[in-house]
């Protein structure tokens, strides 16, 4: 755990957040600041920066993170109509976050290319 870091917080249940799902390694719950009608951040339980550093680190980590945004498209209802996983990386690109995320964004149109 990185004593700064929001994300490690929520993980550690000193900050609350509405969880949606977990698996052995990932927590996922809704973003604070809902972009669409269905926003989830998919969070490694362990602090990884970006999402490079989650491709670098353990073996398989990153595919449980997205089995994980599946899932939760499945369970929030927006599979069907499709939704969009977002690895903002780097500040240039709008992370603010630097504790690796992926939002999971659906159940209204998504316009291409984002902003
Ligand atoms: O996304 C960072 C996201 O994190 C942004 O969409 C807001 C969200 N956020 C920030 N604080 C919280 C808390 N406390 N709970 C839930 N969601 C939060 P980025 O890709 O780094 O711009």
């Amino acid at each position: 755990m990185e004593t700064d870091c929001l994300f490690c917080k929520i993980v550690a249940k000193e900050i609350p957040a509405e969880i949606v799902h977990e698996t052995g390694r990932t927590l996922a719950f809704r973003d604070i600041n809902p972009q669409a009608p269905t926003h989830v951040l998919v969070i490694t339980k362990d602090h990884h920066a970006d999402a490079g550093a989650v491709a670098d680190a353990d073996e398989g980590l990153a595919d449980e993170m997205l089995k994980a945004a599946r899932a939760i498209a499945r369970e929030e209802g927006v599979a069907e109509a499709g939704y969009r996983l977002v690895f903002n990386t780097g500040a240039g690109a709008g992370q603010t976050v630097f504790h690796a995320h992926l939002h999971v964004l659906g159940g209204r149109d998504l316009r291409w290319p984002p902003g």
